[in-house]
């Protein structure tokens, strides 16, 4: 898009929704941040049932912030990175180390990044049994010292968010005591909020299932909140896209804990089926999602919640992958800042239901908002279209020669 189309675009919504709506979404697109997944940038994902390894994979946490700190050059939008406790600060993937998580702190503030959430990994070797639900109280023990560990790294090394997904559940009917495993999961939370600092807030991930298919300890938004209500008053709720059954209508899940000022975050994805993690596309939902957080507060102020990407890729380019969901949550934002919140309740006041919703996807779903986005990038100086400039840098041919060489010191090699 010409310098002059954005400049008829924008005029164009300016007299739709007016000037200052407009003014207000491009600085809003300007300020937003979103928290990239180190693990997007390595070999992960691409299915069960296909060993696809993408070229040019980042093969250790260092060529991963190298990924991030380009995908934040191009966005001005991602400085911070998420990280897995026994993917990236381990030897050996079955225990965390805080001396390496101090090196790779240093490591990613030499590359202009921020250390995000901390994510102790419940997943690998040994989780067979599940992890701070397990029967094994050698396995629970085991998984609440990791969790302890990634506690102190993000209290101390960065932005003190610790967020816990756990896979645990069962796959047959009377394999465990539903009950069980819950009263499990709170003691081994008690043991957690005792020994991890309160001035780092936890943020709780439930997910519908898989890998659990009969039961799954933390399925849905309710346990997700009663387990962090037992935790204390610096847990929340943490929404993943991809962990829910179709038509679960998230957005009100987003304001019924906007509404009870419960700590919210997101990982941001988008599905067609289950848990897909593919890149978020700029649909209707993720627009209502965001219509949600602007009102709540929760993307800038007081109320603001924790917005993560976690995606994975399966043959997709990883890294416009990631970027293209930058790029859809800005225009998300976009279109959530032009609802003019006062004349949609005018409307509502008058019940005029059909009036009301066409007012609302006015903003949502047919307004062209890339010129904003677009604006926002040239006022910043960045690129227009940041996934065009990464096809345009040769960065993907230059990693992809660069990490073709094998002799690469194997305590790095990293398992994700
Ligand atoms: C589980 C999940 C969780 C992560 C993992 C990589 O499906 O969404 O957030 O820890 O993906
Ligand atoms: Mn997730």
């Amino acid at each position: 898009m010409t310098e002059k189309q954005i400049e008829y675009g924008i005029e164009s919504l300016n007299l739709e929704f007016g000037k200052e709506i407009v003014n207000n979404a491009v600085k809003a697109v300007e300020e937003f941040k979103v928290e990239v997944p180190s693990w997007i940038f390595g070999k992960f994902g691409g299915g069960r049932f296909g060993d696809f390894i993408p070229p040019g994979y980042a093969r250790n946490i260092f060529e991963k912030l190298d990924d991030a700190a380009f995908v934040n050059k191009l966005t001005g939008a991602s400085e911070q990175i998420a990280t897995h406790t026994l993917w990236d600060f381990s030897t050996d993937g079955l225990e965390g180390c805080y001396d390496i998580a101090v090196e790779v702190k240093k490591a990613a503030e030499s590359r202009g990044l921020k250390l995000g959430s901390i994510n102790p990994t419940y997943f690998l070797t040994g989780s067979h049994t599940g992890s701070l639900s397990s029967y094994n109280e050698k396995v629970r023990e085991r998984y609440i010292e990791q969790t302890i560990l990634s506690g102190k790294i993000a209290d101390e090394l960065s932005n003190k968010i610790l967020t816990l997904w756990l896979p645990d559940g069962s796959n047959y009917p009377g394999q465990i005591e539903l009950d069980k495993l819950i009263s499990n999961t709170i003691d081994s939370l008690k043991i957690i909020s005792e020994n991890v600092s309160n001035s780092v807030k936890v943020l709780i991930e439930y997910k519908v299932f898989e890998p659990g298919t009969y039961s799954t300890v933390l399925a849905d938004w309710g346990s997700a909140l009663m387990m962090a209500q037992s935790y204390g008053p610096n847990a929340g709720v943490l929404i993943d896209m991809g962990h829910h059954y179709h038509s679960t209508n998230i957005e009100q899940i987003v304001a019924r804990l906007i509404n009870s000022k419960i700590h919210g975050g997101f990982h941001f994805n988008t599905r067609y089926a289950a848990d897909d993690d593919h890149s978020v596309e700029p649909n209707p939902e993720i627009a209502r999602i965001f219509y949600e957080l602007v009102k709540g507060d929760a993307i800038f102020g007081s109320n603001k919640w924790d917005l993560m990407i976690d995606q994975c890729s399966s043959r997709e380019n990883r890294i416009q992958a990631v970027i293209h969901s930058i790029d859809s949550l800005q225009i998300s934002l976009a279109k959530a800042m032009l609802v003019d919140k006062k004349r949609l309740m005018e409307y509502q006041k008058e019940d005029s239901i059909i009036l009301a919703n066409r007012f609302f996807n006015n903003a949502l779903i047919l307004a062209d908002v890339r010129p904003i986005v677009y604006k926002a990038r040239n006022n910043k100086k960045l690129p227009l279209d940041p996934v065009e400039a990464f096809v345009q840098s040769g960065y993907q041919s230059e990693i992809e020669k660069e990490r073709s060489n094998k002799n690469l010191n194997p305590v790095l090699e990293s398992r994700s």
